[in-house]
């Protein structure tokens, strides 16, 4: 459970933590990352703007296997780029649920120094899915429940926990 509003909500963390911890590399190095699903559905990790052999890029049932529950994966590629980047899971809204993280690759002939990672997300008390039902839906629900469609907001129910 994740409390970010004062409302608490199923969510996905990653050692207990969302956003999942910040990965830090060295340029040149091999990224050994061992992902532990322990979740009772599978998952997956996409690590979003890296450069790496297909087969590591972690988007499932495209070039990575999924991650099943109970399973282990590991992946390894070499860092050939640096700054900072994100990965997120790549399965249903995990993401949305709080599966993701950041990733710093130094370079090296960097001064070391104190750095700090600012990732900026967006979170809702909604279930994910609920919320992508009533984007693919085409309806203007969000706009009317904020009120800038006043005509039909009376005739339309609140999104209630009830409604998930
Ligand atoms: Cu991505």
């Amino acid at each position: 459970m994740a409390n970010f509003t004062g409302k608490a909500r199923m969510a996905i963390a990653v050692n207990g933590s969302i956003p999942a911890p910040t990965l830090t590399f060295n340029q040149g190095d091999t990224a050994i990352i061992r992902v532990h699903n322990k979740m009772k559905m599978e998952t997956s990790v996409h690590w979003h703007g890296l450069l790496l052999p297909n087969e590591e890029d972690g988007v499932p049932y495209l070039n990575t296997a999924p991650i099943l529950p109970g399973q282990t994966h590991t992946f390894t590629f070499p860092l050939i780029q640096s700054g900072t980047y994100w990965y997120h899971s790549h399965t249903g809204v995990q993401e949305q649920a709080g599966l993701y993280g950041s990733i710093v690759i130094k370079r090296p002939e960097e001064p070391p120094m104190k750095e700090y990672v600012l990732l900026l997300s967006d979170w809702t008390d909604e279930n994910p899915h609920q919320v992508l039902r009533y984007l693919k839906r085409g309806a203007e629900w969000y706009s009317i429940r904020k009120g800038h469609c006043k005509a039909t907001a009376k005739q339309l129910p609140r999104a209630t926990s009830k409604t998930r």
